[in-house]
């Protein structure tokens, strides 16, 4: 049984009300463009498997060098792990029937690779994908339409152990695993993403070491990038007749000044940051200007004859992650950051409000970065796979509902000049693991008490469903 409250959203059993509706947005709160997007716009939430799923050890489910690293001693907040996270593993049920009462379209999660291939090759464990199967009917019986991701960043510790994503092996036993994957669910969806931002995959996990596994090889990094995204182009080769995309995190990057060392500065953050993973996706060959800021870090004999080719598998669509521009300025001295072959490049201070990360908040460059796919790539179908904000507000999160007004509305500003935008995802869905931060900071629309495991809509929550009400009522 569920009952509806005067915001439209539904509270199933199991699913606590928030405490004071006095405050909640209502409809005299929806931006005048709400009634912009077209009927059939998938408007979605966001998660991923190791930030909310916990249960690391049941059903059969292998290790992921993010057990390994949030194991590791320094390398998440507090010690932090996964281990239980948002205990989505036990709780999808109500978790899905929460996302049904806001009316959610489509639900974006990923799928543990450790739990359907504990060794990351080979054996296929059916308690993991039974999970994902029964994960995939509970939406499909709401009308939510499942969004998979393969990858987001929870490799099998025993494929780190053989060399990780500097290998190319890797990259064929990801295939394997899209295969195996598509062949028990492919039935029931049509959209699969194969990745989840491979510039992170690469450079916080092999550059600077932030990330799992922890190892700081800028050139392992380079090789990882190239073996991500051939095991994408793969993956789209093992699953045939799936519309299959890649997610990628992308930014709007700005010169601090017209002067020629900074505007060469955005020039390498824009090419390692955006250009190193759309070109040889969508254009099949790397940028040579990057190809030559790389130069120093070694030959790339990686790059295997065909492998352009293969990566470079037409797209379905392409999803788009963005939380904020980037500012970039040269400088005199080495920087410690993410880009390999441009040490002498800094990120610099807008001035802008900031989230709880410390990104700052510019709409403007969400809108920015879609004109340009749309310029560069004008038949490719588009989706914001992620969005969102960390703010440390609670339930009354003014700051959040605020982040994605301006965001969604530069959606509709893409909209109305004819760029092909299908989807919206907001990041996230709840409150959870937020890698090497741990929990300390929270991007859900819904909060997650860890103690009780109780989730509570915040307003930000409220609001999007409204909108989305607003929208297809
Ligand atoms: O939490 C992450 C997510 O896993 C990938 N994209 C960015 C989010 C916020 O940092």
């Amino acid at each position: 049984m569920s009952t509806a409250t005067e915001s439209g959203v539904q509270h199933q059993p199991g699913v606590p009300h928030e405490p004071d509706a006095r405050h909640r947005p209502g409809q005299d709160d929806l931006p005048h463009w709400a009634g912009a997007f077209p009927p059939g716009f998938l408007w979605g939430a966001a998660t991923s498997s190791y930030q909310i799923e916990g249960a690391v050890t049941e059903d059969g489910r292998g290790p992921s060098i993010w057990d390994t690293f949030s194991a590791t001693p320094g390398a998440v907040e507090r010690g932090d792990t996964g281990a239980v996270a948002a205990d989505h593993y036990h709780r999808y049920r109500d978790d899905v029937a929460m996302m049904a009462g806001m009316g959610l379209g489509a639900y974006r999660f990923s799928l543990a690779w450790p739990r359907i291939q504990p060794d990351g090759t080979g054996a296929v464990n059916q308690r993991g994908l039974d999970f994902y199967r029964r994960l995939v009917d509970t939406l499909l019986e709401r009308g939510i339409q499942p969004w998979p991701t393969l990858y987001h960043w929870d490799l099998p510790q025993p494929l780190e152990d053989a060399g990780g994503w500097p290998a190319r092996d890797t990259a064929l036993r990801f295939a394997d695993y899209a295969a195996v994957v598509h062949d028990a669910l492919g039935d029931r969806i049509p959209n699969w993403t194969t990745l989840n931002e491979p510039w992170c995959s690469a450079f916080l996990g092999y550059a600077t070491g932030r990330h799992a596994p922890g190892r700081r090889d800028p050139a392992g990094a380079l090789r990882a990038a190239h073996h991500l995204m051939l095991g994408h182009g793969l993956a789209v080769q093992a699953m045939p007749g799936a519309q299959v995309g890649i997610t990628l995190n992308l930014t709007d990057v700005r010169a601090l000044t017209h002067q020629a060392l900074d505007v060469d500065a955005a020039r390498r953050i824009d090419g390692m940051q955006n250009r190193l993973f759309l070109d040889p996706l969508l254009r099949g060959a790397y940028p040579t200007d990057v190809m030559d800021d790389l130069l120093p870090l070694g030959r790339p004999d990686h790059i295997r004859d065909g492998d352009l080719r293969t990566i470079s598998a037409p797209l379905a669509f392409l999803g788009v992650n963005y939380y904020s521009p980037m500012l970039v300025a040269a400088s005199d001295t080495a920087q410690e950051h993410a880009y390999p072959g441009s040490p002498k490049v800094r990120i610099a201070d807008g001035g802008r409000p900031k989230t709880a990360m410390g990104w700052e908040i510019d709409a403007d460059g969400l809108l920015a970065l879609l004109v340009r796919l749309n310029g560069e790539h004008p038949s490719l179908p588009l989706y914001v796979t992620e969005n969102g904000a960390a703010v440390d507000e609670g339930l009354r999160d003014v700051t959040r509902v605020g982040y994605l007004e301006s965001h969604i509305g530069a959606c509709a500003q893409a909209l109305a000049i004819g760029i092909d935008l299908r989807g919206y995802f907001v990041w996230s869905l709840l409150d959870n693991f937020e890698w090497s931060f741990g929990y300390r900071h929270r991007f859900g629309i819904v909060h997650v008490d860890y103690a009780t495991q109780r989730r509570t809509l915040k307003d930000s929550a409220h609001w999007y469903a409204r909108l989305i009400r607003g929208r297809t009522r």
